[in-house]
């Protein structure tokens, strides 16, 4: 056996010693000369604090159970997904069961992954949980079932990559090492965004993304399923929209769009992995599709069924004077809040070039209102902050501090710096895929930064979270959106989950170095960064 010390000056995330954030960052305990090697966990994003222990790992074997010691129905669900999850690649039966209260604790020598709610945990919150792994016994235990189910990938994280196999593997030990880790989140709002309008994406593709986002911690899927080039979802009191607008993409490709069921299979997987989708109409521009569909909703009418299949920005419009026009967003954000389970309608408002400041206030002043009495929560670009919002309102920072005006009405902020976190903007100068009006974004860039201070006078409390959008002109498949999302995406997730005082892009690189394995043992096609020693 090799051994080693352990090198001195490791990160806090990479500490085999317990590890707080803003702790200094020395190895106090490195490992007598013969202490066998114990290699801290490469975990993305990096918990809040870990301990790595020093005894033996967890067995995973064919008789460990699962056990949900105290909990309900959902955090059986949540067992249950860790069953799934194992059962294929280990072949083993790992039944999941809700135990009784009271009921006895497994007789020893019996080996048990336990998850357990805890009501008097109240500081882990919402998404929070505690894992500790030891020979013995796993422990999961969280306030809430989405802490249980960031707790689940975090265990799946810390198998061999050949859990992600989708037959049986033979011959592999299923060890889990031991570890104790407490984790929370450091932001609410942590998203990524698929552009379905400009290329349209299967619903099978929307779950390889959803997949993805979820194996990092994500809990926002933010859908644009509308722009000029498609309306991408079906509004029953508005079937033209779907049956003559969404019959092209950029391009010219046959584009699609997605059924009330397909709709409800998206969030309902969203929903099984704790990811709440956002569906975004665009409006008043980036509306070209809407209005090749209802002409009425045009100033200047265009003909039925015609589409747009370049990619300029800003030249369309609904006509904001008209009163066809808020009949038919009424009927569209009324059909779309029933058909959505999460709070948030996001209703774009960007880049439009043919209204005056006072149209385009009074026009996101209505939507606002209209969203608001079908009970949701408003999001928009940025550029909905001249108008006056609510304090539920979102604004989504994406290229200017102009996004700071939110701040005046109590609204909070989603950070999507386009020089940071568009996922479209290509690498370097020699990716073929996206743009680069923003600039070129490597994985530094996408890593090296802190919400907190990327805006003067917006403090970390204004800010409810980051999302990292993905526009779709260049990108006509998942395989072509894989590659701009890996490995820029984890990057965002730990921007967006771990204290800022645990996160050192040295250590960052070297724990995403150890995730391409797992990559490819999924089938999810990326990027070979030089930034990163692979
Ligand atoms: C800007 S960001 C847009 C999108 C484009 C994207 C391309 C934003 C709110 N609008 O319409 O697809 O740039 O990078």
């Amino acid at each position: 056996m090799i051994r080693r010390r352990i090198p001195l000056a490791l990160s806090c995330a990479m500490l085999a010693a317990a590890c707080r954030p803003g702790a200094p960052v020395t190895a106090t305990n490195p490992s007598p000369a013969h202490a066998p090697l114990v290699m801290p966990p490469r975990l993305i994003p990096a918990p809040a604090q870990m301990t790595v222990g020093t005894g033996a790992p967890f067995a995973i074997t064919r008789e460990t159970v699962i056990r949900v010691d105290n909990g309900n129905a959902e955090a059986l669900q949540v067992a249950e997904a860790l069953g799934t999850m194992l059962r294929t690649p280990t072949d083993f039966p790992l039944v999941a069961t809700l135990v009784p209260a009271g009921s006895p604790d497994v007789a020893p020598g019996t080996s048990a992954i336990h998850l357990a709610l805890a009501p008097d945990r109240s500081a882990l919150g919402d998404e929070g949980y505690e894992l500790v792994v030891n020979s013995d016994a796993v422990r999961l235990t969280a306030y809430r079932p989405a802490g249980l189910f960031h707790g689940i990938e975090t265990l799946r994280q810390l198998l061999p990559v050949k859990i992600e196999s989708e037959i049986g593997v033979d011959r592999q030990a299923w060890n889990i090492p031991a570890v104790t880790i407490t984790d929370t989140p450091r932001f609410a709002w942590r998203g990524a965004m698929l552009d379905v309008a400009r290329h349209f994406y299967t619903v099978k593709e929307v779950e390889q993304f959803i997949d993805i986002a979820a194996l990092y911690k994500l809990n926002v899927v933010h859908l644009h399923l509308s722009d000029d080039q498609g309306w991408r979802i079906a509004i029953p009191s508005r079937p033209l929209l779907t049956s003559a607008g969404s019959l092209s993409q950029v391009g010219g490709g046959p584009g699609g769009f997605y059924t009330a069921d397909d709709y409800a299979e998206i969030t309902r997987y969203a929903q099984a992995r704790y990811i709440t989708i956002v569906p975004e109409v665009e409006m008043p521009g980036h509306s070209y599709a809407a209005i090749a569909a209802y002409p009425n909703v045009a100033c200047a009418n265009r003909a039925v069924g015609s589409s747009y299949t370049g990619t300029d920005v800003g030249w369309s419009t609904f006509c904001v004077d008209s009163a066809a026009t808020y009949t038919m967003l009424d009927d569209i954000i009324r059909d779309l809040a029933a058909m959505t389970p999460g709070k948030y309608i996001h209703i774009g408002g960007d880049e439009v070039q043919t209204l005056t400041p006072a149209q385009y206030i009074k026009f996101v002043e209505h939507v606002q209102q209209i969203v608001t009495s079908h009970g949701k929560q408003m999001v928009g670009w940025e550029e909905i902050t001249k108008a006056h919002l609510l304090p539920t309102t979102i604004a989504q920072q994406w290229k200017s501090d102009s996004a700071t005006a939110a701040l005046q009405y109590g609204s909070k902020l989603i950070m999507s710096p386009s020089d940071k976190v568009y996922l479209d903007m290509k690498y370097d100068a020699t990716t073929e895929l996206g743009l680069h009006w923003a600039g070129y974004v490597e994985v530094r860039d996408a890593y090296d930064w802190d919400p907190a201070t990327y805006m003067k006078g917006v403090p970390e409390s204004a800010i409810i979270g980051v999302e990292a959008p993905l526009w779709s002109e260049t990108l006509a498949n998942i395989t072509a959106a894989e590659y701009m999302l890996m490995p820029r995406l984890p990057a965002v997730a730990e921007v967006g989950w771990t204290p800022q005082a645990n996160r050192n892009w040295d250590d960052f690189r070297t724990r995403l170095a150890a995730h391409a394995a797992r990559w490819n043992q999924i089938g999810i096609n990326w990027y070979r960064s030089p930034q990163i020693a692979w």
